[in-house]
């Protein structure tokens, strides 16, 4: 099945047919079907199919027993109303790049692997790359059993309505003991690609990044009769803390978002109880993150004090600057450098990844495929499917410089 086939076959899987975004939460119907495309992908191919622990769905090529596999794929799942490339172009390039190397007659020396890591967005229960931080054990079993949705649900409730063993959950040492590398191929989230004209480029670091949550409580009362001097209205200083965010994050040189809230009671006519709100932020180094959100949360504390506002800030998650392992960077580098007869780019981006969080454990690295616009986790991210398949190639080239000799 060809690259343009299987892209056209998950397309409408989880599509607003409203906004042309995609809504593929974890453990949800979307992410089933999504699941089961992937199920079929790998058992159309004769690959061994399974379900880790955790939930992540793996096809095998080779014995995983024999080790040092190399393992390739990404995520299926998406942020509220995201787009079609983050993470799918991943996994779909994955089974186009086996299906050109078994093209080539390529002979496997490793073991060769293509996953999808379970919500790698957290958009339903909070924690991205949830799948592969429990495989790892940067989220412990008992943390993922509390995670709830919008809705109350339970992230083992989920898991057991899609028919999964939450019981299981936990790392996975075994598993990761048997992987030698893993290379993710990934839609570029930016447009550096873009600007230097380039389809592929190679990753070389992810900045530190995390997500505090805000809560302000105040008072709730009647929006017509209260005067403003009486009022502890709490969303008075959520408002201040979204411009302190923009201002430090300015003076930084990082990024500052506040992109989620809840609001209680959420009445037109109601000055509100409680705002929760929830800050993603991101820096070129730890030193200035940790400046950037500890300068928000003191601007946020101040304002909150002068509207007799309560302030709770939480960090909800965070990750470190991931480094990609060098010598894998470098190899990936070289074979696509001689391939193209130019040295290829290598660029750090903002996004966090599955293999930052692997790369706690295993030699990790990534591709990107050019994205004309930047933009991304909105419907209109793109990218073209002429730089779709210079990807796949790039990405076969790669795979078979490290597990075909
Ligand atoms: O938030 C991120 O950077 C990633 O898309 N999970
Ligand atoms: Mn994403
Ligand atoms: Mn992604």
């Amino acid at each position: 099945m060809s690259f343009h086939s299987m892209w056209a076959e998950l397309l409408p899987v989880g599509r607003s047919s409203a906004s042309g975004g995609y809504r593929r939460f974890a453990w949800t119907g979307a992410d089933a079907d999504c699941r089961a495309w992937f199920k079929d992908q790998a058992e159309s191919r004769g690959l061994a199919y399974e379900v880790d622990r955790n939930g992540n769905q793996w096809a095998w090529l080779g014995d995983p027993a024999a080790g040092d596999a190399v393992v390739t794929g990404s995520h299926l799942d998406s942020v509220p109303d995201g787009g079609a490339f983050d993470g799918p172009l991943g996994v779909v390039s994955s089974f186009a790049a086996l299906d050109e190397l078994r093209g080539r007659g390529a002979r496997f020396t490793r073991p060769l692997a293509i996953a999808n890591f379970g919500d790698e967005e957290g958009a339903r229960f909070g924690i991205a790359c949830a799948g592969s931080r429990l495989t790892t054990g940067q989220l412990t079993a008992e943390q993922a059993h509390r995670l709830t949705d919008a809705d109350g649900v339970t992230l083992p409730q989920a898991m057991e309505r899609a028919g999964y063993d939450p019981s299981r959950l936990g790392p996975d040492p075994e598993r990761l003991a048997r992987i030698g590398a893993f290379v993710e191929l990934h839609v570029e989230q930016g447009r550096a690609l873009d600007l230097s004209g380039d389809a592929v480029g190679v990753a070389s670091a992810i900045w530190p990044h995390g997500r505090w949550r805000f809560d302000f409580r105040g008072e709730a009362n009647h929006a017509g009769t209260t005067r403003l001097v009486d009022r502890r209205d709490p969303m008075l200083p959520y408002a201040e803390a979204v411009l302190a965010a923009r201002g430090e994050a300015e003076r930084a040189g990082a990024v500052a978002t506040f992109g989620k809230i809840s609001v209680e009671p959420n009445g037109v006519n109601a000055i509100p109880s409680l705002v929760r709100a929830w800050l993603d932020s991101r820096a070129p180094d730890e030193p200035t993150l940790d400046t950037v959100v500890t300068g928000i949360e003191k601007a946020a504390r101040g304002h909150a004090a002068t509207y007799g506002v309560e302030l709770a800030v939480s960090r909800e998650s965070f990750t470190p600057v991931v480094e990609f392992e060098h010598a894998l960077r470098d190899e990936l580098t070289r074979i696509l450098g001689e391939k193209a007869g130019r040295p290829v780019p290598v660029l750090g981006t903002g996004a966090g990844h599955d293999a930052g969080i692997l790369s706690a454990a295993v030699p990790t690295a990534m591709l990107f495929v050019r994205n004309p616009t930047g933009v991304s986790h909105s419907p209109a991210e793109f990218a073209a499917e002429d730089d779709c398949v210079t990807g796949v190639t790039a990405l076969a080239d790669v795979l078979e410089g490290l597990a075909c000799k």
